[in-house]
């Protein structure tokens, strides 16, 4: 039988749960976060999420006819998002033509790697990529002023609803491959997982 998004999640939770819950979240819900945290993790994450936006555009390239409207739905809202990123930093009067991070760099190799692989397995780490932050913002529950624009950009019911298309996708193309490509699939996912983890204990390990 194949694997199913579901399956990965229920077969590695405390592997998800690294992913998904960390102190920079909570302490965005609990207003403790400092904002050299913060503000690291606004710049980095727009650096990840340009990089992010070619991914997406390789795993359309890759995808078959019925994927593509909500693909394209996604690269939509990746031009919004690079934009509001812009904002939301400008507001900060933070600089934006930063370097990479050693751990967004990795990240962003790591999404730039997938390209070779078959459209299974990238539809698989584009789920779990998004799932992971729809998740995760989720999580700590209602977050204040100045967060919950943030929270909501990733936990809004209608990217939820993305995301469930996402896995859908990803589980039907899941279904017509070798045992070989699932377990690509599932280490893709590992990895995205322990990534997610990084890149939420960089920003959280900044300092001013
Ligand atoms: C690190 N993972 C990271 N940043 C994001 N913006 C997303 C996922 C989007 O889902």
């Amino acid at each position: 039988m194949a694997i199913t998004c579901a399956h990965l999640i229920q077969d590695h939770l405390t592997v998800w749960e690294g992913a998904t819950v960390h102190p920079f979240l909570s302490g965005c819900q609990t207003g403790t976060i400092r904002p050299e945290q913060f503000n690291t993790w606004l710049v980095q994450d727009y650096l990840f999420v340009k990089e992010f936006t070619r991914m997406l555009g390789r795993v359309l390239a890759a995808a078959p006819d019925s994927h593509l409207d909500s693909l394209l739905s996604g690269l939509e809202a990746l031009k919004d998002e690079l934009l509001w990123f812009q904002a939301k930093a400008a507001e900060r009067q933070l600089d934006l033509n930063t370097p990479r991070q050693a751990t967004c760099q990795q990240y962003c190799e790591f999404m730039a790697s997938l390209a070779t692989l078959p459209y299974a397995v990238q539809a698989t780490a584009l789920w779990a990529i998004e799932y992971a932050y729809n998740q995760g913002w989720q999580r700590p529950g209602p977050m204040p002023q100045p967060y919950s624009e943030f929270a909501d950009r990733w936990g809004n019911p209608g990217f939820t609803e993305y995301v469930n298309i996402l896995a859908q996708q990803a589980d039907m193309a899941l279904a017509a491959t070798a045992p070989e490509v699932q377990q690509q699939a599932q280490a893709v996912f590992l990895r995205v997982a322990a990534l997610e983890a990084d890149f939420w204990q960089m920003a959280f390990g900044a300092t001013a």
